[in-house]
Formats: C-alpha cells, sequence, structure tokens
C-alpha cells in the first residue's frame, strides 16, 4: 500500500491493529486531559475515522489490541519519577473529575465507548508511555505471530511515539495512521508524524487510514 517514505507492505495473518490510549480521561471533554487545559477536539477528531478502521479490522478478522495507561490502586507500579510532576491536585492518583486520575478500574481510565474492546480482543494495561515496558505485549505479539503493527490512538507525541520507537527497536513494521493519532498541539503531530517517516522510514511508516483501508478490503 502506499505510505511515506515509500509502499507498506503487510501480511494480515501476521499484522494487529493497535490501538493506544483512546482512554476517557485522555478524549472527553472534562476529563484529566482537558482539566490540565488541553483542547480534547484535536483527540475527538480522531474517534470516527479510528471507529471505521477498528469496525473494518473486526470483519477481516485482523487481530485488534487494546492498550491503558494507568496504575494500579496503591501506585505501587507508578515511580516517583512520573508521579511527581505537576499541580499535586492533579497528578495521578488524585481524585479528578472522572475518577482517581490514571488508576485502573476508575471510569475515566476507562477505553471511551465508541471503541470500546470486544470479549477476546487483548487489552494491555501499562503503566508507562510505551506499550511494552512493565507489560505481556512483547510476549503476547510473539505467541500471536505478529510481526507489523498499524498504530492509533492518543498522543502522537508521546505514547503513539513511545510505543513505535519500543517496537522499532525491537523489530517489529509500525505503519502509523496519520488521521487516527491526536496530539493536543497541533504542530506536534505534524512534526510527530514526520519524525517517524523521515531518514528513509527511522521508525516507520506513515499513511491516512483511507490507504489502509483500501489495502485492507
Ligand atoms: N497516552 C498518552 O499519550 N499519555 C499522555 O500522558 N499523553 C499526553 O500527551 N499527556
Amino acid at each position: 500500500m502506499p505510505a511515506d517514505p515509500y509502499p507498506f507492505e503487510f501480511d494480515p495473518a501476521t499484522t494487529a491493529l493497535v490501538i493506544i490510549d483512546m482512554q476517557r480521561d485522555f478524549v472527553e471533554p472534562g476529563g484529566f486531559g482537558e482539566t490540565l487545559g488541553n483542547d480534547v477536539s484535536w483527540l475527538q477528531a480522531v474517534v470516527p475515522p479510528l471507529q471505521i478502521v477498528l469496525a473494518t479490522a473486526r470483519e477481516v478478522g485482523l487481530t485488534v489490541i487494546h492498550t491503558r495507561e494507568g496504575h494500579v490502586p496503591d501506585l505501587s507500579d507508578c515511580p516517583p519519577a512520573k508521579l511527581n510532576r505537576g499541580d499535586p491536585s492533579l497528578r495521578i492518583g488524585a481524585p479528578g473529575p472522572k475518577g482517581r486520575i490514571l488508576v485502573r478500574g476508575e471510569y475515566g481510565h476507562d477505553i471511551i465507548d465508541e471503541l470500546t474492546p470486544l470479549p477476546g480482543e487483548l487489552v494491555i494495561d501499562k503503566p508507562g508511555k510505551g506499550s511494552f515496558h512493565g507489560t505481556s505485549l512483547g510476549a503476547e505479539l510473539a505467541e500471536l505471530g505478529i510481526t507489523s503493527l498499524i498504530v492509533t490512538g492518543v498522543t502522537t507525541e508521546v505514547c503513539v511515539h513511545t510505543t513505535v520507537r519500543e517496537a522499532n527497536d525491537r523489530g517489529y513494521e509500525c505503519l502509523v495512521l496519520s488521521d487516527c493519532v491526536g496530539s493536543y498541539f497541533p504542530e506536534f503531530q505534524r512534526v510527530g508524524l514526520e519524525m517517524i517517516s523521515a531518514q528513509g522510514g527511522i521508525f516507520g511508516w506513515v499513511a491516512p487510514s483511507s490507504a489502509f483501508l483500501s489495502a485492507l478490503t
């Protein structure tokens, strides 16, 4: 299929759709992300195209993996370097508008209704920005024989980038769908995507979801 910086080849049998951190606290109005002063409309724009990609992936039987960023309730999996950031009243574990911020089991931590995982789809709870650090993702992908990842979700320059970088170092081919990843900052979105495909595809490929859907169906 056409992609930047050159065509991306994939076999659906060894490819997974990865949907990163489409959680209420990052995406929805009134959530943690908005509380930090971010404009969530940039992230909400990702939902409709991602719904189409998810529905199509399910139709053709692609492996679907969801991730959620968050911590166990006693925060024992949250290092001080991550915990002690920013305004104490808005820190991880503090009471937020949709439950304790980034704590597993809280309403705001869960995935938005539009993209609710189906039974049988893998949901990876991750303590970090990357999806491999501190999770079973690498082992699960090896078990499934997955070698290529179609990467979507939020935010482009944070958890999407960290995951793509982790995946690249582990030998996975990564295609990032440009309209299915979002940032609170338009300039980070643009540059974040450019950074992936620059230098001959230093971390992977970038293409719009329309190109991926054409290749898949
Ligand atoms: N999922 C993810 O990207 N976590 C973040 O904290 N992102 C921000 O941009 N803050």
